[in-house]
């Protein structure tokens, strides 16, 4: 019957409309919550990513800060050097890592002296004349590290030398090296002589870890060169001679109760026939006063360019940087190098930083 229909119970009293509206609001509150989310998310990673500019900032300082620590201690060593001249390892700058505070972050340096290393560059003169010791000297280390030691040595001459004429024409640099690195470019030496590699139990590091480009020297450092090199550098120098020089160095000096025995430029030869007499097995006192008088023009007993490692720390940001000092006495100091290696980072580089010792460093290359 028409006039007796009723709207339905389920439409009175409600337009179509109020269904609509209200899905409306739902999709508006629902967009509305995403863009909260969405802008607290922003501002959250702003802030993260400003605190993280914050502590490059701050590592950055920390470790310009720590490069300055360095040349302190390396100034006042100067000072302390004369009274006794000589750098050993006993002293401040090389028997631990420096670690100070900066602001709110950290900095870490180790410092090394880069004269007790053998200088590649000085492999060939300026005159293009090869230095016949210390070739004869890396033909030892490297055979010593298991290689042809004459073969991958003119290699590296080549690599060097103003000459063209090449093994590798292309790939010679024919000038003196910028970093130690450079090495990893000469056409036919081998990763694992660079790099070291294992052999059964033993590890036999990489030429890397005993050369330099930066000392001026011909000589190295008889107070902080490590055994290969000191047995590379003569063919008299025999593993025990090379053991007697470390033992010496490990010495209590007898005079001096506290200190360690220090070998001095102007008691050298002395020094190093007693050092060959009581440490180096039966070696003859002939013998000893020979092998001495022959050894040390080979030697200084100073340190002239220092390497630092810098770490900085900030929270969980890490900076690391690389700096090479010459120290040049009374004038101050020559930056020979400097290299900031940004926040890639490992666990080990801190062991290393806090480590500081040859053997940390042996002991990361170990686990390669
Ligand atoms: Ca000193
Ligand atoms: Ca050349």
């Amino acid at each position: 019957m028409p006039g007796s229909s009723r709207p339905s119970p389920r439409t009175r009293g409600a337009s179509p409309c109020r269904g609509f509206a209200l899905v409306l609001t739902l999709l508006l509150v629902t967009l509305l919550s995403i863009l909260v989310i969405e802008l607290s998310f922003t501002t959250k990673a702003e802030v993260r990513i400003s605190e993280n500019y914050s502590h490059d900032l701050q590592n950055h300082y920390a470790l310009t800060a720590g490069l300055q620590f360095a040349k302190v201690i390396l100034k006042d060593d100067f000072e302390r050097n004369e009274g006794e001249p000589a750098d050993h390892l006993h002293e401040v700058w090389s028997s631990a890592p420096i670690v100070r505070p900066v602001g709110a972050a950290s900095v870490t340096a180790v410092m090394v002296d880069e004269d007790r290393l053998l200088n590649v560059n000085a492999l060939v003169g300026p005159d293009g004349k090869q230095d016949a010791v210390l070739v004869r000297t890396f033909e030892r280390l490297i055979d010593d590290l298991g290689f042809d030691g004459p073969e991958m040595t003119s290699r590296i001459i080549d690599f060097i030398d103003a000459d063209e004429d090449d093994q590798d024409l292309k790939e010679a640099k024919n000038a003196p090296l910028r970093v130690a690195d450079e090495l990893r470019q000469v056409y036919g030496l081998p990763k694992e002589l660079l790099e070291g590699y294992r052999e059964k139990e033993e590890w036999i590091p990489g030429l890397l870890e005993f050369v330099s480009v930066w000392s001026p020297l011909r000589q190295v450092n008889v107070n902080t060169a490590g055994k290969r090199v000191l047995e590379a550098l003569s063919d008299n120098m025999t593993p025990e001679a090379a053991e007697a020089i470390l033992k010496y160095r490990e010495t209590t000096d007898p005079e001096k109760e506290h200190d360690y025995q220090v070998f001095h430029q102007g008691a050298l030869t002395g020094q190093l026939a007693d050092a060959f007499m009581n440490y180096g097995g039966r070696m003859s006192s002939d013998q000893a006063s020979a092998l001495a008088a022959e050894i040390t023009p080979r030697f200084t007993t100073l340190g002239l360019v220092f390497s630092v490692k810098l770490l900085a720390t900030h929270g969980t940001e890490v900076q690391k940087a690389r700096a090479v000092l010459y120290r040049s006495g009374s004038s101050g100091f020559d930056l020979l190098y400097w290299k900031i290696e940004g926040d890639t980072f490992t666990p080990e580089d801190l062991d290393e930083a806090t480590g500081g010792s040859q053997s940390t460093q042996t002991r990361i290359k170990k686990k390669k």
